[in-house]
């Protein structure tokens, strides 16, 4: 069995330690494969009260997903049609992992301490607790390797204040403490060096008093500090401004009027992005500002098998985790070439692929 993953239980506290730290964590079809039984097993036994989740290594909670592994299968595989097979059989399972953690039933706490990026907040963003710290790095990137803010970015992202995650899911932004707790993705800021005392609290805390979910806020809010004044807050406004557009060449437009330093430079940042990626991705934002998250995580699985039989997918891969040149070059190369018929085809029913989610909405109380 892989190491990948690492599980104990500590009292009623059921504890997953992230444990590929060359990799930043990122998340591996094996992972998955350790994590979603354990998980399905402490969700039914009523002596686990509590999980949590953290990475190891002291740089990373999780960088993404194992999308390397994914782009590597597709290429030595070409002609078999196996490496299809690892993008079918990775993101049925990490979709479905998302899928056990947003209905898990129990409070599910993620300490994100360094990168979070991409996968990580599919393991973080679905639970109901996220402490962060002032080593967090958080982005959404995958408009940079061709892909679209996946792992139910669909969901949240349209759920952060105003147009931030279209901002977010569109550009890559990076996000640190302070922008994190001002879009609600972190609940709790606490400095890193307090980590294992929170854990040990979590460990000691009164079970048999009340709620499980008020025993975590009771215990995590002893360690809540200010986690200071967010950028990402400050250019709120002008974020408004520039994304609501119903289409990427309207955002462009909208940036190059806005004209300050930071529109300059988003302006920029959108340029460099997969021009198929950017259109996919906005019209999935649009998307999920309607519908629930259990319907969202469907129309993303085919997203993700559309969008990981396309040459941008490869390309991406290669310029910024394989080369690290950072000069993808894109097929098509310019917003204006993205037909709509092409953005329209990765939505499209997968044919002889009939993934589904157990459908949960709806059983246990509002959509969050
Ligand atoms: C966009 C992404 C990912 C990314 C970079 C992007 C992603 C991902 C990784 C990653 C980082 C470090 C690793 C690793 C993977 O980078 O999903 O194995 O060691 O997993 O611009 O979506």
């Amino acid at each position: 069995m892989s190491d990948d993953v690492l599980w104990e239980t500590r009292g009623a506290v059921g504890v997953v330690t992230l444990n590929r730290p060359k990799a930043l964590n990122a998340l591996s079809l094996d992972m998955c494969r350790v994590l979603l039984p354990r998980l399905e097993a402490w969700a039914a036994d009523p002596e686990v009260k509590a999980v949590v989740i953290r990475g190891a290594g002291g740089r990373a909670f999780c960088a993404g997903g194992d999308v390397r592994a994914v782009a590597a299968s597709v290429v030595d595989a070409a002609p078999t049609g196996s490496g299809e097979r690892l993008s079918r059989e990775f993101f049925r399972a990490e979709y479905t992992l998302n899928h056990r953690i947003h209905h898990l039933g129990k409070p599910y706490i993620s300490l994100v301490d360094g990168i979070c990026m991409g996968g990580g907040l599919g393991l973080s963003m679905h639970g109901s607790h996220r402490v962060v710290t002032e080593r967090l790095v958080l982005a959404m990137p995958e408009t940079a390797i061709g892909l679209f803010p996946d792992v139910g970015g669909g969901w949240f992202l349209p759920r952060f204040p105003g147009e931030s995650g279209t901002y977010l899911g569109l550009t890559g932004a990076r996000c640190n403490a302070a922008d994190a707790m001002w879009l609600g993705y972190g609940t709790h800021f606490v400095e890193s060096a307090r980590l294992e005392v929170v854990l040990d609290a979590l460990v000691d805390a009164p079970w048999g008093m009340g709620s499980a979910s008020a025993v975590v806020d009771q215990v995590l809010a002893d360690f809540h500090a200010d986690a200071g004044t967010s950028v990402l807050g400050t250019q709120h406004a002008a974020i408004d401004r520039c994304f609501a557009a119903e289409r990427v060449e309207d955002i462009q437009q909208a940036l190059e009027s806005e004209g300050s330093p930071w529109a300059q430079e988003t302006w920029a940042t959108l340029l460099r992005m997969c021009p198929t990626s950017l259109k996919v991705s906005l019209r999935q934002l649009r998307m999920g500002r309607t519908r629930g998250y259990d319907e969202m995580a469907l129309v993303e699985y085919r997203l993700s098998q559309a969008m990981t039989a396309r040459a941008d997918f490869r390309e991406g891969i290669r310029a910024v985790l394989v080369d690290k040149d950072n000069k993808p070059r894109w097929h098509p190369g310019t917003l204006g070439d993205v037909s709509e018929a092409d953005v329209e085809a990765c939505f499209a029913p997968l044919e002889g692929d009939p993934f589904v989610l157990p459908s949960r909405e709806g059983a246990r109380g509002p959509r969050r």
